[in-house]
């Protein structure tokens, strides 16, 4: 089983879209084993966007996300972290497909509503800068033989 990161960042939160970004993880078949609320310090929104620091947007990315809460989330499953970029669609809202997040609500790739892991590597290192170890949890969903032959 693979586990990814994904963010709500504050624009969902504004937009009041936590419920439907969970509702679609959950209902794909994903499983839920990690989350909090919470306004980053710029310390952790840049050393979550480390690989951008050298990007003209670096600093109102950070500005951005900084801004009000968003809600941190660990999702587990089989192939979830590319699976999870699908449901999220293009960095840029105006070229993600119809169906997924950011092309049903979403205008502008600096209010592009949720971030989500792109690789194994960076997946692992952003679950362990946003949680500790104690708030995960690890549980398996009854429905799981529905869902896994
Ligand atoms: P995140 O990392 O937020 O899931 O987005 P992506 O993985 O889809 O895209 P990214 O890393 O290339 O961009 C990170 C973050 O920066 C914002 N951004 C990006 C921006 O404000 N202006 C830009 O021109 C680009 C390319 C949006 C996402």
């Amino acid at each position: 089983m693979e586990r990814t990161f994904i963010m709500i960042k504050p624009d969902g939160v504004q937009r009041n879209l936590v419920g439907e970004v969970i509702r679609r993880l959950e209902n794909k078949g994903f499983t839920l084993v990690g989350l909090k609320m919470l306004q980053p310090s710029r310390e952790l929104a840049e050393k979550h966007y480390d690989v951008h620091k050298e990007r003209p947007f670096f600093q109102s990315l950070v500005d951005f996300i900084t801004s009000g809460p968003v809600v941190a989330m660990v999702w587990e499953g089989s192939g979830v972290i590319a699976s999870a970029r699908k449901i999220i669609g293009a960095t840029n809202p105006l070229n993600a497909e119809p169906g997924t997040i950011r092309g049903d609500y979403g205008v502008n790739v600096g209010r592009n509503l949720i971030h989500g892991s792109d690789a194994p590597e960076t997946a692992q290192g952003e679950i362990a800068l946003w949680f500790a170890q104690t708030e995960l949890v690890s549980w398996t969903p009854t429905i799981q033989p529905w869902l896994y032959e």
